[in-house]
């Protein structure tokens, strides 16, 4: 079980309470398939994916990443209790929807680089490392279930 520092839970906090999910959970999503193409092949329902800027703009890639972001901030809410806040998720991901988890890992390291762009020297190596250590958390927790 991963645990955090008070220190920690408010580097994760503040900054989460300042992101727009709708504009990060885009841009994060669309990042992660843009980087990693090989991702989009769990996504072929989603139209126009094209190129970077395709994706970028492709309103189903906005809804969705807003949709996993929201999602995400279950982890922020209770940071020590990661497998049992997705454990659901993780059934689903891996018995209907057949994801790798590999890439949790890839999403957990985009979302802090969409941290990084948004937020800039607020963006500290302290509370990168507190970033970092969620983000691993939760990709963790979502493999749990996998067999
Ligand atoms: Mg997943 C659906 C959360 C990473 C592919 N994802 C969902 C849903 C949630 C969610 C809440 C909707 C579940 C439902 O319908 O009940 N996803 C979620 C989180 C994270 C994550 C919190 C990581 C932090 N997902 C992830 C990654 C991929 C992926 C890395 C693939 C590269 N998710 C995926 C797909 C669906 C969901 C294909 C179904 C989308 C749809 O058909 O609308």
């Amino acid at each position: 079980m991963v645990h955090f520092t008070s220190e920690e839970k408010n580097a994760v906090t503040s900054l989460w309470c300042k992101l727009n999910l709708d504009e990060a959970g885009g841009e994060t999503l669309g990042r992660l398939l843009c980087v990693y193409p090989w991702t989009q092949r769990f996504f072929d329902s989603f139209g126009n994916l094209s190129s970077c800027s395709a994706i970028m703009g492709n309103p189903k890639v906005k809804a969705h990443g807003k949709n996993v972001l929201t999602s995400f901030g279950e982890a922020v809410k209770d940071m020590e209790n990661l497998k049992s806040t997705f454990a659901k998720l993780s059934e689903l991901h891996c018995d209907k929807l057949h994801v790798d988890p590999e890439n949790f890992k890839l999403l957990g390291n985009v979302l802090v680089i969409v941290m990084a762009t948004h937020f800039g020297k607020e963006f500290t190596p302290e509370v990168q490392s507190a970033w970092q250590k969620l983000v691993s958390g939760v990709a963790t927790a979502l493999s749990h279930k996998y067999h």
